[in-house]
C-alpha cells in the first residue's frame, strides 16, 4: 500500500531555509559586509537615505505582524498524521478513510477562543481542535472544539457572541475572561446557551493539556459512498491519554507562573517522543433516523448521546514532529470547516452554514489575499489546477494564455472531473420550501440537555460547575444580568441555581411561567421561538462526566514529578523513585533551593532542575518528598510550604517517605489530613518498592477532589 504519511514533509522541504555556513545577505542576495552599523555621514553625523540595507531591514520588521484570528487567536498546533484502523467504505468514497493502515498526514492546532495571541493558556474557555488532512484528494479540515455543541443555533448570532465575551469595548477589559458583565448579559438573554454553558463552566474548560483533551466536529455533517447514498455522522476525537483538568484555583496560578503552559507542555511531549494521540469516532445515524430524536440533528445546541447512538473508533491521530515556524506553520495555517473532500459533505445546520462563509472570508483579511492556499501550510498535496488567477503574492506562474472554461484553445484543459474520476458532488438533497428567516420549532428544546449534562456529572464536578458560576457571575456588577441568570440556571435545575445563589448573596427569582425568550424586545415581540425543556430519553451518560469517562485509563505516561531536594536527601529514594516513573513514561523533576546541584547523604552530586524561584506546584502534576529531608527544609523555606499547600489544595498527590514523612506533618495543611486521604502516600520505611507502585497509582488517578469541601455531598 502506498504510504502518504511523509507526503506533506516533502511538500514543505522545498520552502524550508536555513542560514547555516551561509553568508548574510538582504532579501535581493547581496552579501552584507556591517549590519551593526547604518550608512552615516561622518562618524557622528546622521544616518544616509541610500543605505538600503537599513531600509530593508526596518521595513521588512515594520510589517511583521499581521492581524490575529478574530477568534481562537491563541493556539499552538504540530504535525502527525491520520492512520485509518477500521474502514468505513459502505459510508463513506472519501479516499482516506478506504483502506486499514493508510497514513495521511495532518496538522493540528488547538486554542482558546477569546484571548488575544498572546493571552494564556489557561483561560476558562472553550478550546478549539483543527485538523487539516493532507489527503490525495484534496485539503480536509475537520474544525472542532473541546465541547460537543455550541452556545447559539444560527451564525446570524456569532458576531453579537464574541462581541459579548471579548474584553469589553471601551476599556478592552477582561484579557481572555468571560466573566464579565457584557458575556453574561448576552447568555442571560439568549437560552438557547444554557447546554453549552454547563459545558463550559465545568472543568472541560481548564484543561490539564491539549494532549489530554477530547475534540467533536459539533455540527451533524453527512458521509455519502459510490452510491451516491448518505448518512448522518458526528465525528468524536478520543485522547489516549484520557480526559483530564486542573483545578480553578490552579489555572489562574498557573496562567501567572507559567502562560505558555499548554503550548509548552505540547511541545515538550513531542519533543520527548510522547506523541499525542487519538482515537478518531464516529457516530453514525442513518437518513431514516434523522427525526427520531427528542432533538434535532441540525441543532448545534445538541448532541447525540452515546447511549442512543454508540461511537465507532474508525482511526488514529498521532502528533509526531513540532513545526520549524510558528509564524509559517501555526499562525498561516488556515482552517475552513468548508475544505471537504468527495465522500463528506454538510447538512443544513445554520450554524454550519454561516461557517462557510465566513472562514476564507476571515483569511482574505487575515492573510491579505485569496492566494492563502498557496502558503506552504496551506498548499494541497493533490494537484491544483484551475482557471483562478493573479491577486496579491501569487506564487504560481500558470503557463499559457488560457484561463477560462470552457476552451478549446487549451484543449478545454484543465478539465472537469466525472465523479467516477473523483470528481466532487453535493449531496442530492430534495429542497422544497418557503424562504423565510425563522427558528425551526424542532430547536425550540434549551433546558433538556443542559439538565442531561448536569446530571451526568459527579458530586465533584457538579460542586466545581456551582463554584465556576460563582465566580463568573460574581464579576458581574449589574444585579439584573444575574438574577437573570440565576432565572435561567433554575430552569437546568433548581439546587443549582440556588447553591449559585448563595456564593452571589441573592435569592433566585421564581421560574417564570413563559420562560425567558430572546431577552427583550424586539426578538420577543418578533421571534416565533419559545424556550421549552424537553423529556429526554437519557437521563445520565458517563461519556459526559470526565471523571465518568470510560475511556479514561490510569495512566501517567507525560506527567511531571516534582521532586523537593535539599542537602542530605537519600540519593536512593531519589533514584528509585526517578526510575520508577521513567519506566511509567513520567519524568521526576529535581525541584530545590537553588540550581546547580545538592550533596546527598552519599555525598554524591544531584542536578538540580528547577530552584523554588523557577519552579512551583502548579506546573507539576504530583509532588514527591523523598527520605533524608529534615524539617528544616520546611523551617527555612516559605516556598516549601506554598508548594506543599498548593499540592495539597489542587487534590494532587503528595508523597513522603523515611525522615521526610515529618515534613508533612508540619505542613499547613497538615491538620486536614485524614487517614482516608487516598492522595497522601506515607511510607516510615525509605526507597520501599511499595512506596513508589502506590504512588504511582495514586498519580493514575489524577486528583482527588474529594480532599475539597464539596457542595454535594
Ligand atoms: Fe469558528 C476560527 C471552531 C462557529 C467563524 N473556529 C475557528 C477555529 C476553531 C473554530 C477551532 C480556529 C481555527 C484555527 O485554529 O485556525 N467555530 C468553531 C466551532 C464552531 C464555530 C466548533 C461551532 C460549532 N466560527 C463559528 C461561527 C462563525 C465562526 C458560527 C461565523 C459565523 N471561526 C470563525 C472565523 C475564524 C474561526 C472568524 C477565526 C479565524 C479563522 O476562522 O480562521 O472565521
Amino acid at each position: 500500500m502506498k504510504n502518504f504519511q511523509d507526503e506533506k514533509q516533502r511538500d514543505l522541504l522545498i520552502n524550508k531555509s536555513d542560514g547555516t555556513n551561509k553568508f548574510l545577505t538582504t532579501d535581493q542576495g547581496v552579501r552584507i559586509n556591517d549590519d551593526n552599523n547604518s550608512l552615516k555621514a561622518g562618524e557622528r553625523g546622521p544616518s544616509l537615505l541610500e543605505d538600503f540595507i537599513l531600509r530593508e531591514k526596518i521595513t521588512h520588521f515594520d510589517h511583521e505582524r499581521i492581524p490575529e484570528r478574530i477568534v481562537h487567536a491563541r493556539g499552538s498546533g504540530a504535525h502527525g498524521f491520520f492512520e485509518v484502523t477500521n474502514p468505513i467504505p459502505e459510508l463513506t468514497k472519501a479516499g482516506f478513510l478506504q483502506e486499514k493502515g493508510l497514513k495521511t498526514p495532518v496538522f493540528t492546532r488547538f486554542s482558546t477562543v477569546a484571548g488575544s495571541r498572546g493571552s494564556t493558556d489557561l483561560a476558562r474557555d472553550v478550546r478549539g481542535f483543527s485538523v487539516k488532512f493532507y489527503t490525495q484528494e484534496g485539503i480536509y479540515d475537520l474544525v472542532g472544539n473541546n465541547v460537543p455543541v455550541f452556545f447559539i443555533q444560527d451564525a446570524s448570532k456569532f458576531p453579537d457572541l464574541i462581541h459579548a465575551v471579548k474584553p469589553e469595548p471601551h476599556n478592552e477589559i477582561p484579557q481572555a475572561a468571560s466573566a464579565h458583565d457584557t458575556f453574561w448579559d448576552f447568555i442571560s438573554l439568549m437560552p438557547e446557551s444554557m447546554h453549552m454553558i454547563m459545558w463550559a463552566m465545568s472543568d472541560r474548560a481548564i484543561p490539564r493539556s491539549y494532549r489530554m483533551m477530547e475534540g467533536f466536529g459539533v455540527h451533524t455533517f453527512r458521509l455519502i459512498n459510490e452510491a451516491g447514498e448518505s448518512v448522518f455522522v458526528k465525528f468524536h476525537w478520543k485522547p489516549k491519554l484520557g480526559t483530564h483538568a486542573v483545578a480553578w484555583d490552579e489555572a489562574q496560578k498557573i496562567s501567572g507562573k507559567n502562560p505558555d503552559f499548554h503550548r509548552q507542555d505540547l511541545w515538550e511531549a513531542i519533543e520527548a517522543g510522547n506523541f499525542p494521540e487519538w482515537d478518531l469516532g464516529v457516530q453514525i445515524i442513518p437518513s431514516e433516523d434523522e427525526n427520531k430524536y427528542e432533538f434535532d440533528l441540525l441543532d448545534p445546541t445538541k448532541l447525540v448521546p452515546e447511549e442512543l447512538v454508540p461511537v465507532t473508533i474508525i482511526g488514529r491521530m498521532v502528533l509526531n514532529k513540532n513545526p520549524d515556524n510558528f509564524f509559517a506553520e501555526t499562525e498561516q495555517i488556515a482552517f475552513h470547516p468548508g475544505h471537504v473532500v468527495p465522500g463528506i459533505d454538510f447538512t443544513n445546520d445554520p450554524l454550519l452554514q454561516g461557517r462557510l462563509f465566513s472562514y476564507t472570508d476571515t483569511q482574505l483579511s487575515r492573510l491579505g489575499s485569496p492566494n492563502f492556499h498557496e502558503i506552504p501550510i496551506n498548499r494541497s498535496v493533490a494537484p491544483v489546477h484551475n482557471n483562478q488567477r493573479d491577486g496579491h503574492m501569487r506564487q504560481e506562474i500558470n503557463t499559457g494564455r488560457v484561463s477560462y472554461h470552457p476552451n478549446s484553445l487549451g484543449g478545454g484543459c484543465p478539465y472537469q472531473a466525472k465523479i467516477a474520476e473523483g470528481g466532487f458532488a453535493s449531496f442530492n438533497e430534495r429542497i422544497d420550501a418557503h424562504k423565510i428567516r425563522e427558528r425551526s420549532e424542532s430547536f425550540n428544546d434549551h433546558f433538556g440537555q443542559a439538565k442531561l449534562f448536569f446530571n451526568s456529572q459527579t458530586p465533584a464536578e457538579k460542586s466545581h460547575i456551582v463554584k465556576a458560576l460563582r465566580f463568573e457571575l460574581g464579576k458581574v456588577e449589574t444585579t439584573a444580568i444575574r438574577l437573570r441568570m440565576l432565572g435561567l440556571l433554575s430552569q437546568v435545575d433548581q439546587e443549582l441555581a440556588e447553591k449559585v445563589a448563595i456564593g452571589l448573596g441573592a435569592t433566585v427569582p421564581p421560574i417564570l411561567e413563559k420562560p425567558l425568550n430572546h431577552g427583550v424586545s424586539p426578538e420577543n415581540e418578533n421571534g416565533k421561538q419559545e424556550s421549552t425543556t424537553v423529556e429526554q430519553s437519557v437521563k445520565s451518560s458517563d461519556a459526559l462526566s470526565m471523571l465518568k469517562n470510560p475511556v479514561n485509563s490510569p495512566t501517567i505516561a507525560s506527567r511531571k514529578v516534582a521532586i523537593i531536594c535539599a542537602d542530605g536527601v537519600s540519593e536512593a529514594a531519589v533514584s528509585n523513585m526517578k526510575k520508577a516513573l521513567l519506566q511509567e513514561d513520567a519524568k521526576g523533576c529535581i525541584v530545590a533551593p537553588h540550581l546547580g546541584a545538592v550533596i546527598s547523604d552519599t555525598d554524591g552530586e544531584i542536578h538540580v532542575d528547577f530552584s523554588f524561584l523557577t519552579a512551583s506546584s502548579v506546573l507539576f502534576d504530583a509532588v514527591y518528598i523523598p527520605d533524608g529531608l529534615g524539617l528544616t527544609v520546611l523551617a527555612e523555606s516559605d516556598e516549601v510550604n506554598e508548594f506543599l499547600n498548593d499540592a495539597y489544595k489542587h487534590c494532587k498527590v503528595i508523597g513522603a517517605d523515611g525522615k521526610a514523612v515529618s515534613l508533612l506533618s508540619a505542613a499547613n495543611f497538615a491538620s486536614k489530613i485524614t487517614n482516608d486521604d487516598q492522595g497522601l502516600i506515607v511510607s516510615k520505611e525509605a526507597a520501599g518498592e511499595k512506596f513508589t507502585k502506590d504512588f504511582i497509582q495514586a498519580m493514575g488517578k489524577h486528583r482527588f477532589w474529594e480532599r475539597e469541601p464539596n457542595l454535594y455531598n
